[in-house]
C-alpha cells in the first residue's frame, strides 16, 4: 500500500506541475479528490485494514492528501493569476481617452418634452398611468359613451387589428382603467402614442403623443379644471401664456371645451402663426360624464371630475416653433439634431 500511495504521489504532482490552463486544473481536481478518485477509494478501503495496518497507513494517506491538495490549490491560483493577466491586457481600457467630440445620441424632443411634462405632472401630485396602445372597441369608445354607430365616432377613425380591438385613439383609453384599477380619489395623466386613420399634413400625423389628465374626487369643479390647466401651461411656456376655455363636444366630458392658450409667437396680438386669432388649440377637456363613471362602478352623485387630452407633438411645434409636424416622425437627423 505504501508504495501504491507513493506511486500516486509521483504521477499526481507530474501532472499537476504540467498544467497551464484553468479547464486542466479542473479536471485534475476532479481525476485526485473527486468522488471516484484512487484517493477516495484507498481511503474507503482502510475500514477493512487491520489496525497495525490502520496505525501505518492512515497517516499516510492524509499527509498525502493534504500535500497534493496544497500543491493543486498553489497551482490553480498561479494558472488564475496568469490567465486574468492575459485578459486584462487584452481588454485593456483607456480612462483617459477624450470623449468630448463622440456622438451619444440624445431624447426626441417630444420624448424630452414628454418627461418634461410628467415631472411637472408629479410635483403636482399626479400619480403617471399607462395603458395599452392596442385596446378594445370597450375601453377606447363604448365605455367613453360612444357607442356603435354613434356618430362621434366619425371624429376619431382608427386602425383594426380586429372587430372589437383597436389602435388607440387618444389616451381617454385610459380614463376608466384608471379608475377601475386605481379607484378614487384620483390625480393621474397618461402620456403615451395614440393612432387615428387620417390624412397627413402639417398639423396632423397618424401617430402621435398625446396627454390625458384625469381627476375625479368629491367637490371637483371647473374650477380645479382651469386651475390645474393654468398651473401646468405656466410651467412649460412661460408665466405670460394666458388660457381660454371654448364650448366642445366630447361624449365622455359633460359639459365639454376646447382649451386654447394664447399665441406664443405673438403673445396673442395676433399673427399668421395663429391664424390672426391670438389662440392656438391645445386640446380637448370637461366634467368627466356621469355615464364614463358609472362604467368605471363609481357613484357620480358622490363623486365628480375633470379629465384633459393634449397633443404632446403639438405642444412641441409650439414649444420650439416647428411648422410641419411630419419632421417629428421623419427620422431625419437634421431635424433631431437641433434638440
Ligand atoms: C381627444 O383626443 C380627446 N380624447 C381629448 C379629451 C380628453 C377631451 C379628455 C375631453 C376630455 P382631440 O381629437 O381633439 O380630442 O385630440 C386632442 C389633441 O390631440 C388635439 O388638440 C391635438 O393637439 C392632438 N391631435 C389630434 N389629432 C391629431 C393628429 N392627427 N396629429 C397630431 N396631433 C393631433
Amino acid at each position: 500500500m505504501m508504495k501504491k500511495l507513493e506511486q500516486l504521489r509521483k504521477i499526481a504532482t507530474d501532472d499537476i506541475s504540467r498544467a497551464n490552463d484553468s479547464k486542466t486544473i479542473e479536471d485534475l481536481e476532479i481525476k485526485y479528490f473527486g468522488k471516484k478518485s484512487e484517493l477516495s477509494e484507498i481511503l474507503k478501503s482502510i475500514v477493512s485494514l487491520s489496525n497495525d495496518e490502520k496505525r501505518e497507513i492512515g497517516p499516510a494517506v492524509n499527509s498525502l492528501k493534504l500535500e497534493l491538495f496544497s500543491f493543486i490549490e498553489n497551482k490553480k491560483n498561479e494558472i488564475l493569476k496568469s490567465e486574468l493577466e492575459i485578459k486584462m491586457k487584452k481588454e485593456y481600457i483607456d480612462p483617459t481617452i477624450d470623449l468630448k467630440n463622440e456622438k451619444i445620441g440624445h431624447l426626441h424632443p417630444a420624448t424630452q418634452l414628454r418627461y418634461r411634462l410628467e415631472d411637472i405632472f408629479k410635483s403636482m401630485g399626479f400619480v403617471i398611468y399607462d395603458g395599452p396602445q392596442i385596446e378594445t372597441d370597450f375601453f377606447n369608445f363604448e365605455a367613453l359613451n360612444i357607442p356603435k354607430n354613434h356618430p362621434a365616432r366619425d371624429m376619431q377613425d382608427t386602425f383594426y387589428v380586429k372587430d372589437d380591438v383597436v389602435l388607440r385613439t387618444h389616451t381617454s383609453n385610459c380614463q376608466v382603467r384608471a379608475l377601475k384599477e386605481l379607484g378614487v380619489s384620483l390625480k393621474a395623466v397618461v402620456p403615451g402614442r395614440v393612432f387615428r386613420n387620417e390624412a397627413s399634413d402639417a398639423t396632423h400625423e397618424h401617430t402621435f403623443n398625446q396627454i390625458e389628465c384625469i381627476v375625479v374626487d368629491e367637490n371637483i369643479s371647473i374650477a380645479n379644471l382651469i386651475s390645474t390647466v393654468d398651473g401646468f401651461v405656466k410651467k412649460i411656456f412661460g408665466d405670460n401664456v394666458k388660457i381660454r376655455l371654448r364650448p366642445g363636444y366630447f361624449p365622455f366630458v359633460e359639459p365639454g371645451f376646447e382649451l386654447d392658450i394664447s399665441c406664443l409667437v405673438c403673445g396673442g396680438k395676433k399673427c399668421p402663426a395663429c391664424k390672426h386669432t391670438g389662440w392656438l388649440e391645445l386640446g380637448g377637456t370637461g366634467m368627466i360624464h356621469p355615464n364614463v363613471l358609472k362604467s368605471a362602478d363609481i357613484d357620480s352623485s358622490h363623486y365628480s371630475g375633470f379629465a384633459f387630452g393634449f397633443g404632446i407633438d403639438r405642444m412641441m411645434m409650439q414649444k420650439y416653433k416647428i411648422e410641419d409636424i411630419r419632421w417629428s416622425m421623419s427620422g431625419d437627423l437634421r431635424f433631431v439634431n437641433q434638440f
